[in-house]
């Protein structure tokens, strides 16, 4: 376990007029017109994929992820590692004039947010401690990723059926801060609208966007080890699979945001530079020499993915242990030979592209592991859906999965960045 580095931002006194300057100076500079063209850094991938070498010039804006909501509002959580990077980071996106942001929460972070905006006297500490943190480290915007209001997330988080609203209510308060005001504020969201009171998406989001310069659709991990067949961990489109198989995709999740009346010029395509691994035995996976759609897979063990064995264990904040997540970046597929350095599949690997979904297959006959994930061509079929749909832009998890910017460069070609 990484140690947490606790951030008592709201008792700690700021040297404003220090900062008075710098403020000004963000003030002048004009929020991302245009299409975001956006990622977020892991920060825990910092040693080996330091600020530095990241492909700044491709990017409108940089996501640090993360910072850790805490039982307290006061308070949000850096590791040590990220706290230490965090300077570099914000420098490297300004000597490019990329904006620098800061997401909140994330899948193991996301505990406490319903605590922090339950009250008015919660919210406004919270509101504090966030200007606070953007003051203090020159940051450009916030990102909030809550996982989920009015669900248990992660398994832990705190929930209430006003989650949803005392969300919106929050990032109200913030947007009147006089430091929140000049921040860009983006949420990253899932594919339906945010759950209301009754435990049902909310009919109208509308108000969401008063507050917000974007939501990024996380429209990834639609499948995983969790499903019951392999399928695509972020299609494109889903209509056209079999009913059993619509588990949401790109086009289900604008349709939703925007029937809840989201502007959709509002809306950023969340894109994975990582695929998912299964482990399919040879006569499920192969039908008549080609790999067969949705076949069912051997639950355990879980193949290990990129950087993992099959000893791997993590614990998560609820304390719960778990093994091998299976997941490979990009990045990490070329590393272990299912595709060759230009990001297509290697001799020995059967693939198959999903027309429906729009998302690759690669399937290793001699160890048994398919893995669906996303290629050049997969991303260049969703810059042309931002394209044609007038999405804002894209936002790519993460900045450490692609291999040799094959992805990236591929959906800016395809939306015309
Ligand atoms: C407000 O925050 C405090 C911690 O400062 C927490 O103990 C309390 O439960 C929060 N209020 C609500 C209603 O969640
Ligand atoms: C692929 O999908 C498109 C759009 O749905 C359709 O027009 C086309 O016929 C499909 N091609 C194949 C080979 O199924
Ligand atoms: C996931 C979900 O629906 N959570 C809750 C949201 O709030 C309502 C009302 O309290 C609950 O019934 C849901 O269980």
């Amino acid at each position: 376990m990484k140690k947490i580095l606790l951030l008592l931002l709201a008792s700690v006194p700021f040297a404003f007029a220090h900062h008075t300057p710098l403020k000004a100076r963000q003030i002048s500079r004009s929020l991302p017109s245009g299409v975001v063209a956006a990622s977020w850094y892991p920060s825990w991938l910092g040693t080996t994929v330091p600020p530095e070498s990241l492909s700044w010039a491709k990017y409108t804006s940089v996501t640090f992820a993360f910072a850790l909501t805490t039982s307290n509002p006061g308070a949000v959580s850096i590791d040590s590692n990220g706290l230490a990077l965090l300077p570099r980071f914000v420098a490297q996106a300004k000597s490019h004039n990329v904006k620098a942001m800061m997401t909140i929460g994330g899948w193991t972070g996301s505990q406490f947010f319903s605590s922090n905006v339950a009250t008015a006297a919660n919210r406004t500490i919270f509101v504090k401690t966030l200007t606070q943190l953007a003051t203090k480290y020159q940051l450009d915007g916030l990102d909030f990723d809550w996982e989920y209001p009015n669900q248990s997330g992660i398994g832990c988080n705190v929930m209430s059926s006003s989650d949803s609203a005392n969300f919106l209510l929050f990032l109200q308060e913030l947007k009147q801060d006089p430091v929140g005001s000049k921040l860009i504020i983006s949420a990253a969201v899932g594919i339906t609208p945010f759950t209301g009171s009754d435990g049902k998406p909310m009919s109208d989001v509308s108000a969401f966007a008063d507050s917000l310069d974007w939501i990024a659709l996380m429209v990834y991990d639609v499948w995983g080890s969790w499903s019951d067949f392999v399928g695509p961990n972020a299609p494109l489109a889903d209509s056209c699979a079999a009913a059993n198989l619509q588990q949401g995709s790109a086009e289900s999740a604008v349709a939703a945001w925007t029937a809840a009346n989201f502007p959709i010029n509002k809306i950023v395509l969340g894109v994975a530079a990582y695929g998912h691994s299964f482990s399919v035995s040879k006569k499920v996976a192969i039908v008549k020499s080609q790999l067969a759609p949705y076949p069912t897979f051997v639950k355990s063990p879980q193949p290990p993915g990129e950087g993992e064995t099959a000893d791997t264990k993590t614990t998560d904040p609820c304390g719960v242990t778990s093994g091998p997540t299976g997941v490979f970046n990009f990045e990490g597929l070329v590393t272990a030979g299912y595709l060759t350095s230009k990001g297509s599949p290697a001799s020995n690997i059967l693939y198959r592209f999903d027309n429906c979904s729009q998302t690759p297959y690669v399937y290793n006959p001699s160890t048994s592991v398919e893995i669906s994930y996303d290629d050049a061509r997969s991303f260049a079929s969703k810059g042309s859906f931002i394209k044609a749909k007038t999405l804002k832009g894209f936002a790519m998890w993460h900045a450490a999965g692609d291999y040799k910017d094959i992805l990236l460069d591929s959906i800016s070609a395809a939306i015309g960045t």
